[in-house]
């Protein structure tokens, strides 16, 4: 064959979609891939969603092109109900194919801008960051962030790495619910995080993917807005398909703050262009729906309220595993102070693959686990599975 390629490995936690829907155990439990679940482990659309979708098919007068930055009424809104308007005036933005979408447009400016073209990544992160940057051709540069022994963010690990930062190297930040850990910095670190990078001249780009799902919209939103106020230059991958629950409809935006007007046209022009020598545009639909919601008082209020039951459930579930944990002697209550779907459990890889084979449990192949597939029926049952698998 003219192709004279090997095959690749396939995505971690996506190829164990495929193993545990081949299970024929019933007693199964999926602590995978990370989509949002209800009890009953599904992953319904919204209904503030389906009303959106309903009324769009009723009323949408078209379906022509819109262009490379896509659906700007979906951009500004969701820039307004993630940063607050003061912020949302000072950024420019682009709807994208999802948050990765958003992470390989803003990867992409950052290859071609003259000054930029490192990128410093605290690990662990999301399995897909590291492809993402490579495939644009960055430089990649890793620290250890999180302390996963003592489930901590480590702060001074983020210090004595960026000591050797340039000036225009950017940095990766998971905003809220960080991927996958589960570990945010607190407050005061965060504000040591943004003096540090004002004071190298770092530029942030900030992974938004969770909003909503920690501890609230406008909570989860407030480290990113802290950054933004602090640096002159940002960029902000912004994810709408967990709080929305689109998933699959791909919705996302990339938000350039630069330092005056003629600065950050001239980059948003750039994102543009590369956009349209790539996807040419972003798919409509999704983004359509969020327009509509957030442009809808009772559509929003709909959607806020449902946004709230996913993070009530997250929050109800950690606090009984760790509780559940407790009980066995497992001490994994930093579990209930995490944020989001994720905590990584500090397991042997021997661990994980006997909680598959041996408890019908399966985790991504690094001990994370997504709290949103347990079932509270099911915390006891994974908890002393924990306990036998896990003991030291
Ligand atoms: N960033 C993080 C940390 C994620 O976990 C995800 C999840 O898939 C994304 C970005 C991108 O999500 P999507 O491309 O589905 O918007
Ligand atoms: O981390 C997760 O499980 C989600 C889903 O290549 C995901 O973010 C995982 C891998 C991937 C794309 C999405």
């Amino acid at each position: 064959s003219t192709f004279l390629m090997q095959p690749c490995p396939d995505d971690p936690i996506l190829s164990l979609i495929g193993m545990f829907r081949d299970d024929p155990r019933s007693t199964k439990i999926d602590l995978s891939v990370g989509v949002f679940r209800n009890e009953e482990g599904q992953t319904p659309v919204l209904h503030a969603v389906k009303q959106a979708e309903s009324h769009l098919v009723a009323t949408q007068p078209t379906k022509t092109y819109l262009g490379p930055v896509g659906n700007t009424a979906f951009t500004a809104a969701v820039a307004r109900m993630a940063f607050g308007e003061a912020r949302a005036q000072r950024l420019s933005g682009l709807q994208t194919p999802g948050g990765t979408g958003a992470l390989r447009v803003a990867a992409d400016l950052l290859a071609r801008n003259a000054n930029t073209g490192r990128i410093w990544i605290g690990l662990p992160t999301w399995s897909n960051h590291i492809p993402v940057f490579e495939a644009a051709g960055l430089e990649i540069l890793t620290y250890g962030a999180i302390d996963i022994a003592a489930q901590r963010f480590d702060l001074d690990a983020l210090q004595a790495a960026l000591a050797a930062a340039r000036p225009g190297d950017a940095v990766l930040l998971q905003g809220c619910c960080h991927n996958p850990t589960g570990i945010d910095p607190d407050s005061a670190q965060w504000a040591a995080i943004a003096a540090l990078l004002e004071e190298k001249g770092l530029l942030p780009l900030i992974d938004l993917a969770y909003q909503g799902l920690g501890r609230g919209i406008s909570e989860d939103g407030e480290a990113a807005g802290r950054v933004l106020d602090t640096v002159p230059d940002a960029l902000v991958a912004y994810s709408c398909n967990k709080n929305f629950g689109l998933y699959r409809e791909r919705v996302g935006a990339l938000f350039i703050q630069a330092e005056n007007a003629a600065a950050r046209q001239a980059a948003a022009s750039n994102a543009a262009d590369l956009v349209r020598a790539n996807y040419s545009m972003p798919p409509d639909h999704g983004a359509a729906v969020v327009a509509c919601i957030l442009g809808d008082a009772q559509l929003t209020q709909d959607w806020k309220a449902e946004l709230e039951a996913m993070r009530t459930r997250l929050a109800t579930i950690r606090n009984a595993l760790a509780e559940a944990c407790s009980t066995h002697g497992l001490a994994l209550e930093a579990i209930a102070r995490q944020r989001g779907m994720f905590s990584r459990l500090a397991l042997a890889p021997s661990a994980i693959s006997a909680l598959r084979e041996e408890h019908a449990i399966y985790m991504a192949p690094d001990g994370r686990i997504n709290l949103a597939g347990l079932a509270m029926a099911d915390v006891a049952r994974l908890a002393a599975a924990l306990a036998r698998e896990c003991a030291p």
